[in-house]
């Protein structure tokens, strides 16, 4: 199964990450994110917003990735990431939707893609507004980390991948030296969010983990480590 993707990309790490925990095999088909790769016609066939990811086998393909998390789900039940019995199933997909409508439906334009892109300089203000919100999300998830540690019952599941693929991204973006300077406050995630530390923490100590790291993240941590 090719996992179309670029590096970096949170929804395409979510299917990752999922592969990985099932045992599923893959093969991520990179590609440079350019609007002749995402919206070619080719690719269009295989997810019609032009985004990815998408899986592609010789039979089947897909878009979407709470969908294609539940697509793996349904064809490789084992250790299994939407639930074992039904109202685990409907919290768990409460969480995913939720994120994803609400949460970070706020973090990719107002606070991620501005500083991708290299506009936050010039927005100021949207993105310190975008970054008032996204605290305000991160202290009510910081509050619903269950008992556990795990975002819903006592192991990992789809609703840590989802929102962990998308507030690394953040905080990662948020830090970098040159957007310091805006005090969007996510240098002190870790005594702001305690419990969502220890949930980072958990994730990036999955056994699984390391193997989805962005391999473009790595690149840019080690010639960063090289250059100090
Ligand atoms: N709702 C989609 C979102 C996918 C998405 O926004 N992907 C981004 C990369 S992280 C993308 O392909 N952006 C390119 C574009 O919009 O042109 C999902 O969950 O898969």
């Amino acid at each position: 199964m090719k996992i179309h993707m670029f590096s970096g990309s949170g929804f395409a790490w979510r299917i990752q990450l999922a592969c990985e925990l099932k045992g599923i095999p893959y093969d991520p088909a990179y590609m440079q994110p350019t609007p002749e790769n995402l919206k070619s016609e080719a690719f269009l066939k295989l997810s019609p917003r032009g985004k990815v990811p998408a899986i592609e086998t010789d039979e089947y393909s897909l878009s979407e990735s709470l969908a294609i998390m539940a697509y793996l789900e349904a064809k490789h039940p084992e250790r299994p990431l939407f639930g074992s019995w039904p109202e685990e199933t409907g919290r768990i997909w409460q969480k995913c939707l939720d994120f994803d409508l609400y949460v970070s439906s706020n973090f990719i334009p107002n606070l991620i893609a501005p500083i991708v892109q290299g506009r936050a300089a010039n927005e100021v203000d949207a993105v310190r507004k975008g970054a008032e919100t996204a605290h305000e999300e991160l202290a009510k998830l910081n509050d619903s980390v269950s008992a556990s540690g795990w975002m819903v019952g006592d192991k990992v599941t789809a609703a840590d991948i989802t929102l962990y693929t998308m507030i690394e991204p953040v905080i990662r973006f948020a830090t970098k030296p040159e957007i310091l300077s805006l005090g969007l406050g996510f240098d002190g995630f870790a005594s702001r969010y305690p419990k969502l530390q220890v949930w980072r923490e958990k994730v990036q100590s999955l056994p699984e983990y390391d193997a989805t790291y962005p391999t473009y993240w790595r690149e840019v941590d080690e010639q960063l480590a090289a250059a100090s």
